[in-house]
């Protein structure tokens, strides 16, 4: 058979491997082990997207390389299913979810596997599968028990358009991560989850991560953490004292007015008859806006006196107390003391309304225009006097922790997690509400806990669950007592799932732990995780605080869950639109000597590169480009696009050079003139540079330098009269992960034994790395005029030698005097030479 029909060799060599069950993780690892893990995508209508796969195949070369270096390798795939989406669709269409999730999984599942991806698929797992989720469950129960999940009514972000609330990390410049809708303030009673509690231990486990840096600093940024101080004012008057947090205690002497957040319960303690209707007023306004806005260093500053007042401790000054919503009542502890002349918010809003602005640290620009918030020499400042800020604040925490006014303190912006969703396509949250024994945890031996059909998936949109209507499942007995008992209506979050499933996937089918203790141990930790950068701080550090606390349990055995990390860059597109800014799609298009007309009007069309989407027509369907070019050049495209990390843009020229290297490969491998070797000592060098070149770019996610060097390999061994038999071997193996349907057609059609990725990688030969000579330029006075062949560790002194040895040389030196010599070793030996005197 002539190799021509790609997607036909896809399915001949993807129905072999099934076969031969070529990609079935042992039970335990034996030897080195080796975890690959993708983020499971999502199984969403559009099915799989172009950007996907790209992850996908990195992780399907790093594990096919894996297995060629003897790794016994686990490489699963499943579907991260709860979720709105097919939520929305029921609600709009009445098909059930779980309707709507089987078809998507179907069709997701037919298109990663027509990519030919090495996944063990007896491993396959489903969030929404019952199944699965009671071990969900068990996990929250393991929560609760430890006092990690807790109820409470407080005010959560609400997306009035979802009718849910949502965590801090769904809400993204107080728009719904979602819906984009505004988000409001509203409360509700929430199951919270203490992430707060291993807010240390998820900061410190970062250092031994080998993460992208970005991703560990947006971790670290969230978690938050900042030392300093508590410190405890009189409020004149009032027998209530208000406490701050601050990072700088060294500055209290310049403390000249106090800010509580308008939601801190002092305030209604302390406003002045006279000026409770305005701080009421105040208080109505901050509840619209969301943390980010009034966060936000920029924003004109607004606020309110409470009438009241403070007194310093430090010098017995009287502050005035004042509300404003720059001070957020989720931080630190609601009020602050502030400084204006060495804290820019708190200059803005001195200057703003006119209050004192003290200087205590001595700058050069002082404090005339704007707040100095650099180190220098404390002022005004009793007895810290002459001190610098680092050793003045130990100073000041010492002095007000003596006389009981202070504490040392460190705060954390973490937040708790708001872990409750009134949605129906979610985890059941295994919790009974007894009028007796008040919250009462399912017994382990009732779950999974599942869902029960409703008719109706809207939700009430006052904060209940569409679960709530269903009262033969609502209405329960109590496990504790045995009387009438209701079921908690709300439903877990979509983040609930993906917590775990990269341990379930060590022991898939265990219906007696969530995962065997010795195969967690054998399996664990992930080696490497790969997916998108956008799950920095939700996925990625739910998923380590759950793990944290199973590690606590001892369920696992390795404290974190996910070694090495690398994103992938967006796969973006070209998008044509015309003059009145229409978009086009390409099927539309004309495109001729690198520009693109439209094919009714003739029009030229501007392109740009953007995200795909459906309204720009740009969206790049996988199955188009499969059934064209076959899944091989889908997947080497994809790698080839650029650095694996960067943004690129889908181009259809570049997937083109690709399968035409790939057709090139396959018509070589039929006319080539095998034979027993070696291969001309130049050849040899070359593979043996390749070879640890591929490596090395596989380990560390070069791919598209990997392919330049293994189309500079074909380049030259195509063009040999005859290729060594190992050399041939070693090419298909080297280009075996980016390309397997090709590579294993060609191995079965020269009757090589077995599989290509079952062969071992080649080994380098250290001798053969090194080229004996290299050809340098030798210049006479900047002129190149002869290029000669030198040892490639020759010495300068042998070069020159060599150089001055050339004939063209001598003669373009005929009369001259050589007063220079340069030697650039392995490149070039220049002379500079003036006429003879
Ligand atoms: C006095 C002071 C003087 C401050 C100074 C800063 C500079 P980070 O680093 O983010 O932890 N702060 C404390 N609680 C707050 C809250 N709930 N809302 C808004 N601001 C709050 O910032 C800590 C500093 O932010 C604290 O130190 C406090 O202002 C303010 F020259 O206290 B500082
Ligand atoms: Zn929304
Ligand atoms: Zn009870």
């Amino acid at each position: 058979m002539s190799i021509d029909n790609f997607p036909q060799i896809d399915k001949k060599q993807q129905d072999r491997w099934e076969k031969a069950n070529l990609f079935a993780s042992p039970r335990m690892p034996k030897g080195k082990k080796f975890y690959c893990l993708d983020m499971f995508p999502y199984p969403s209508g559009a099915g799989l997207h172009v950007g996907h796969p790209e992850g996908y195949t990195a992780s399907d070369i790093l594990v096919r390389y894996k297995l060629m270096n003897g790794y016994d390798v686990l490489h699963p795939m499943g579907w991260d299913a709860f979720g709105l989406p097919a939520e929305n669709y029921a609600i709009a269409t009445g098909v059930h979810p779980r309707i709507t999730t089987h078809k998507n999984i179907a069709n997701f599942k037919r298109q990663i596997k027509s990519i030919g991806l090495a996944y063990d698929w007896s491993r396959e797992i489903d969030t929404t599968d019952p199944k699965y989720y009671k071990w969900t469950q068990w996990i929250f129960l393991q929560l609760f028990k430890k006092g990690l999940a807790y109820e409470s009514t407080v005010p959560i972000n609400w997306c009035p358009s979802c009718k849910t609330g949502l965590a801090n990390e769904e809400v993204f410049n107080g728009k719904c991560e979602r819906c984009g809708h505004e988000i409001e303030r509203k409360a509700l009673r929430q199951w919270i989850l203490r992430i707060t509690n291993y807010a240390e231990k998820l900061l410190e486990g970062l250092d031994k991560l080998d993460w992208p840096e970005s991703t560990l600093t947006m971790q670290r940024n969230w978690i938050g953490k900042s030392n300093g101080a508590e410190v405890k004012f009189k409020l004149d008057g009032h027998d209530d004292i208000l406490t701050v947090f601050t990072t700088r205690p060294d500055t209290l002497f310049g403390a000249t007015y106090m800010v509580v957040s308008p939601e801190h319960p002092i305030l209604k303690k302390i406003v002045t008859p006279e000026q409770k209707a305005a701080v009421e007023h105040y208080q109505a306004e901050a509840a619209k806006k969301s943390d980010l806005e009034r966060g936000d260093l920029n924003k004109d500053k607004t606020g309110v006196f409470t009438g009241a007042y403070a007194i310093n401790p430090v010098n017995g000054k009287k502050i005035p107390v004042w509300t404003s919503d720059y001070v957020l009542m989720g931080y630190g502890t609601g009020a602050i003391m502030a400084v204006p002349a060495h804290d820019e918010r708190d200059y803005a809003f001195a200057k703003k309304f006119g209050l004192d602005i003290i200087e205590v640290i001595k700058s050069e620009q002082g404090v005339e225009k704007e707040a100095f918030t650099g180190d220098g020499e404390l002022v005004n400042s009793g007895f810290l006097n002459g001190m610098h800020v680092q050793e003045s604040k130990a100073a000041m925490i010492d002095w007000l922790t003596q006389r009981g006014l202070g504490n040392a303190k460190t705060s954390y912006k973490l937040r708790d997690w708001v872990f409750a969703r009134q949605r129906y396509w979610g985890e059941p949250i295994p919790i009974v509400h007894c009028p007796k024994c008040g919250v009462v945890p399912l017994p382990e031996d009732q779950l999974p806990l599942t869902l029960p059909e409703v008719e109706k998936f809207e939700p009430s949109g006052t904060g209940e669950s569409p679960l709530s209507t269903v009262e033969s499942w609502v209405n329960t007995t109590c496990p504790h007592c045995g009387g009438p008992a209701k079921r908690e209506t709300n439903t877990m979050p979509q983040w609930a799932g993906s917590c775990w499933y990269y341990l379930r996937y060590m022991d898939p089918h265990n219906d007696k732990a969530l995962v065997d203790p010795e195969i967690e141990k054998a399996y664990g930790p992930v080696d490497c995780y790969i997916g998108g950068a956008e799950h920095a701080v939700l996925h990625l550090l739910y998923a380590r605080f759950w793990h944290h606390v199973l590690f606590d349990l001892g369920v696992v055995s390795h404290p974190e869950p996910f070694q090495k990390l690398r994103h992938q860059g967006m796969i973006l597109a070209f998008s044509y639109r015309d003059k009145m800014g229409a978009y086009h799609g390409y099927d539309e298009i004309d495109f001729k000597d690198g520009k693109a007309f439209l094919k009714t009007t003739g029009e030229e069309l501007s392109p740009m590169v953007e995200k795909m989407s459906k309204s720009k027509k740009n969206v790049i369907n996988p199955d188009e480009i499969l059934s064209q070019y076959g899944a091989d050049a889908f997947r080497m495209y994809e790698m080839f696009m650029g650095p694996f990390e960067a943004s690129k843009p889908w181009d259809m020229k570049g997937i083109e050079g690709i399968s035409r290297f790939l057709k090139r490969t396959a018509a070589w491998s039929e006319s080539v003139k095998l034979f027993e070797g070696p291969d001309p000592k130049k050849s040899e060098i070359l593979k043996n540079k390749t070879i640890a070149k591929v490596s090395e770019d596989i380990e560390n996610f070069r791919f598209n330098t990997a392919i330049s060097a293994l189309m500079v390999l074909f380049n030259d061994i195509s063009k040999l009269p005859q290729v060594s038999q190992d050399t041939f071997q070693t090419f298909l193996k080297l280009l075996h992960p980016f390309a397997p349907h090709l590579t294993e057609e060609i191995w079965q059609q020269k009757g090589y034994e077995g599989f290509v990725v079952k062969s071992a990688w080649p080994k380098v030969n250290p001798d053969l790395l090194q080229d004996d000579s290299v050809e340098i330029g030798v210049q006479v006075n900047g002129k190149v005029r002869d290029r000669i062949s030198v040892p490639a560790n020759a010495s300068r002194e042998e070069m020159e030698k060599l150089a001055r040895a050339s004939a063209k040389v001598q003669r373009s030196l005929e009369g001259l005097e050589i007063k220079k010599v340069i030697v650039v070793p392995g490149r070039m030996v220049s002379f500079v030479a003036a006429p003879q005197k």
